[in-house]
């Protein structure tokens, strides 16, 4: 009796539970109350909308016939009647900027804002409750909703010149920001490889500087090729993307690059840049992309340029980078020395901060205030109304709020997504490997460094693309922002107590992908995992209903590969892919399969580890095996490795005494020669924790697909002292040539082995290991069986050529035919399949 109570006292505490449906919102609100009952959408469909947002009226109704089929009957007003959803700005609710308040109920829909961008942010809640799984279309569920921002920047930034994105693409990105109560987006305008915002007064920097290719000022580069590259928007496309974005509540901050990354500007109007011989490269290999300082015609180029700028973009800031400025060019050039001279200053930051004094007082004549790249800090004191993009790390954000500036926290290390999600992806790897979860993982004010006062400073979180590597394939800008950009809103709206993991990926795989792809996003899917263990590889997939399928060949899967069902009983696991579906466009990265590890171990005290391990299970074959170390967390690299030795029937085969930091995520290479069934083999190595910090990390033990025989490299080429030509003869991945100069035609890269190797296939990849950047673009691989008669293999594409020999190789050449229009070529390892 007293057991049948308990049950039916718990079924009833449950039932309004049992009611509420998931609702999957994304950035997670303040506070939701659900409450029982559901308003039916009637039709015909009344909206009143308030008319400080008659801007957005066709935005709004737009996407109230897309997400419910229903189009609604639009008025202008305040007056909320029956079955009516109603929008409307009060400026006395007690609520920050931007926040709103949400109410369904038996009477309708009443979204409320102190604002106009308030209220957009509650219409946009509304959007996702009609589009969350559970909820049925054409309801919407009772609830009541306050809600309000963590940040008020919540920013995303697009690289529109390493690549240019069109204006419709344009507005598309600014839609998908809205969806996701992003306020701000920073449009980067201008960089050295092209110049993409019309400027009347200076027509050149568009007619010219807005293309690359043969015969065009800008030599080709990103993958532009031999074809003319480029575009630009008038100053009319930029004011009608800057209303289109205002009627979604999203602010536009134009940027333009100077004084460095401005090699599209010299190259249009070679006398902006230093007038200097020598060819001084930047960061990022371009030379002349300097503005003179001590050139006094540049300071009226540059207010005539934000002038018009200012005339464009009603925001109250505008970027003006500061970023990786060459300075060896001021250091040679004649005008710029004078200045230094005439100043007094001994060093050439103090150059940049004149710059940007000047260039301050510039924008203060066009009443905007300036945000800057962090390096702008360097060199003396600039304007205290200052924003500072502090990019290049955490502590950067932290020196600059310590300093008293406003402050946007977009350290590269987690809201950059150029960077790869994985160690196979595409993308920049510089600041790290970011997938959603890591950059989820970002907390924007780190508390311990930052007074309460100091933490003030921190006005928002903001991510980029940069676009060196999105011009392919196709829609890659969009598996590099979605879903890491709706990561990034949460941890820009959701209060920091609220953020959690597990709860924000059941909401976005629970509804929230659907969502993007309904918006026409190709974002990127999340890989299953796969698993090999005593002869079975087992799939765990993404997450439930997600559609896993695999290749057992070694290949891409596609949509026509076979669905993973059950676990997999091969001895072959090397050769299978498996890749999640999501529909036609989207997809996750195809995934290896993975051995568990040989050993792990995970410690915070100061101690000395002693780790000794039979792993004669993990081996299963002769070849060249590969020991690596891997941090399980950012935090968690500390400690050392020491004597990590193998041995076989415990006759020692191989040793690595000297020790190497954890953070180094050691690799270590073995050769198994006598495998046999039989065998035992067994690991040992020492780790100590000196500092009593996290340790934690699992090594693998993995058989290496390719040979790797002795071979001696030679070039026609000179060789970057620091990427010498023998980085191709080890066999790391990691370690590549440079040359200073780009490739020319007769030039060439010999391989060739001591002995002749019986391989089936060998792929020649050129370019830096993991990104395509300084390929071979015009060239063929050749190779030769007695070291003097050559057989023409394929010619390069995109970099790559493989050749499939008959007898053994003794020797691979690069051939190359003409100039890979980089700034230098890079060479790697070959990669020879048995
Ligand atoms: C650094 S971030 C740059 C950009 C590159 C980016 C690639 C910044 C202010 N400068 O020019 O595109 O890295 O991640």
């Amino acid at each position: 009796m007293r057991k049948s109570i308990l049950l039916i006292a718990i079924f009833l505490s449950s039932l309004p539970f049992l009611q509420a449906q998931k609702l999957d919102i994304i950035p997670k609100p303040v506070s939701i109350q659900q409450n029982a009952g559901q308003f039916v959408l009637p039709s015909p469909l009344k909206v009143v909308a308030d008319k400080k947002l008659k801007n957005s009226i066709d935005y709004i109704s737009a996407n109230i016939s897309k997400n419910t089929g229903i189009n609604p009957v639009v008025s202008v007003g305040k007056k909320h009647g029956k079955n009516t959803i109603s929008f409307l700005v009060d400026t006395k609710l007690d609520l920050p900027n931007d926040g709103y308040q949400l109410e369904i109920n038996e009477k309708g829909i009443f979204v409320k804002g102190k604002t106009a961008n308030g209220v957009l942010n509650g219409f946009q809640t509304l959007l996702q409750i009609c589009s969350a799984k559970e909820v049925k279309k054409g309801t919407v569920p009772f609830v009541k909703i306050e809600d309000y921002p963590r940040f008020e920047w919540r920013g995303m930034m697009l690289d529109c010149s390493r690549q240019f994105f069109d204006k419709q693409t344009v507005k598309n990105y600014i839609d998908w920001l809205a969806a996701h109560k992003m306020n701000i987006f920073h449009w980067h305008l201008t960089d050295d490889n092209g110049w993409r915002a019309e400027i009347k007064s200076m027509p050149d920097l568009t007619l010219k500087g807005a293309w690359r290719g043969p015969g065009e000022v800008l030599l080709p580069s990103y993958g532009s090729g031999d074809k003319r590259y480029g575009g630009f928007y008038t100053q009319d496309d930029m004011k009608e993307v800057v209303a289109y974005a205002s009627a979604r509540g999203i602010s536009i901050m134009p940027e333009i690059e100077i004084p460095g990354h401005s090699r599209a500007v010299t190259a249009s109007y070679p006398e902006v840049g230093c007038a200097i011989t020598q060819e001084l490269k930047s960061v990022q290999g371009e030379v002349k992309n300097v503005w003179c300082v001590g050139r006094e015609e540049n300071y009226d180029l540059l207010d005539s340029i934000i002038r018009e700028i200012s005339g464009l973009f009603p925001f109250e800031y505008i970027h003006v980078a500061g970023d990786e400025v060459n300075r060896a060019n001021w250091e040679h050039c004649p005008k710029c020395q004078a200045l230094m001279a005439k100043e007094g200053f001994t060093d050439s930051f103090q150059l940049q901060n004149y710059f940007f004094r000047r260039v301050q007082k510039i924008a203060d004549k066009y009443h905007k205030k300036t945000d800057g790249w962090n390096e702008i800090l360097k060199g003396g004191e600039i304007d205290p109304n200052t924003l500072i993009s502090a990019w290049q790390g955490i502590s950067y954000g932290i020196e600059s709020a310590k300093k008293g500036y406003q402050t946007i926290m977009m350290p590269g290390q987690y809201t950059y997504f150029d960077m790869a999600q994985s160690e196979t992806e595409r993308g920049h790897r510089w600041a790290a490997i970011t997938d959603t979860k890591r950059a989820y993982s970002f907390e924007p004010i780190p508390n311990d460094d930052l007074t309460p006062e100091e933490q003030k400073n921190i006005k928002g979180v903001q991510g980029a693309l940069w676009s060196e590597y999105l011009d392919r394939p196709a829609r890659i800008m969009e598996y590099q922002s979605y879903p890491r950009i709706s990561a990034l809103s949460e941890i820009g709206w959701t209060k920091k107590e609220d953020k959690n993991w597990d709860d924000f990926y059941g909401r976005l795989t629970h509804s929230h992908l659907k969502r993007l792809a309904d918006m026409g996003i190709a974002f990127r899917d999340f890989p299953p995992s796969a698993i090999y263990q005593n002869g079975i590889i087992t799939v765990t997939p993404p997450y439930e209903n997600a559609v896993v399928r695999y290749d057992a060949q070694g290949n891409e899967p596609t949509r026509n590969s076979p669905l993973y069902s059950k676990p997999i009983q091969t001895k072959d696991y090397e050769n299978y892919l498996f890749r999640t579906f999501f529909n036609e466009d989207i997809a996750s990265p195809a995934v290896k399969v993975e051995k568990l590890p040989v050993a792990e171990w995970s410690t915070s005290t100061a101690e000395i580890l002693t780790i000794s391990k039979n792993i004669s299970e993990h081996v299963d074959k002769n070849g060249i095996w590969y020991l690596t170390f891997t941090p399980t967390a950012d935090g968690a690299s500390n400690g050392a490795i020491r004597t990590v030795s193998l041995f076989e029937n415990d006759k020692l085969i191989q040793t690595f005494p000297e020790e190497k930091t954890l953070k180094s995520k050691p690799r270590l290479r073995f050769v198994i020669q006598n495998y046999n069934e039989k065998n035992t083999y067994r690991l040992n190595f020492t780790v100590e924790n000196k500092e009593a910090k996290e340790s934690s990390a699992k090594v693998n033990f993995n058989c290496s697909p390719y040979l790797e025989p002795q071979v001696k490299v030679t070039s026609s080429m000179v060789e970057n002292p620091k990427f010498p030509i023998a980085n191709l003869e080890d066999y790391n991945i990691e370690t590549y040539l440079r040359t200073d100069v780009a490739c020319a035609n007769g030039d060439w890269i010999l391989y060739t082995f001591t002995n002749p190797v019986v391989a089936s296939k060998i792929d020649v990849l050129t370019g830096i290991p993991h990104h395509p950047r300084f390929i071979v673009n015009n060239g063929y691989v050749e190779y030769s069986y007695d070291g003097i008669d050559f057989i023409k293999g394929d010619a390069f594409d995109y970099g790559n050529a493989s050749i499939f020999p008959k007898q053994p190789v003794k020797a691979v050449r690069i051939q190359i035919t003409g100039t890979n229009n980089e700034p230098l070529m890079a060479g790697q390892d070959l990669k020879i399949n048995p």
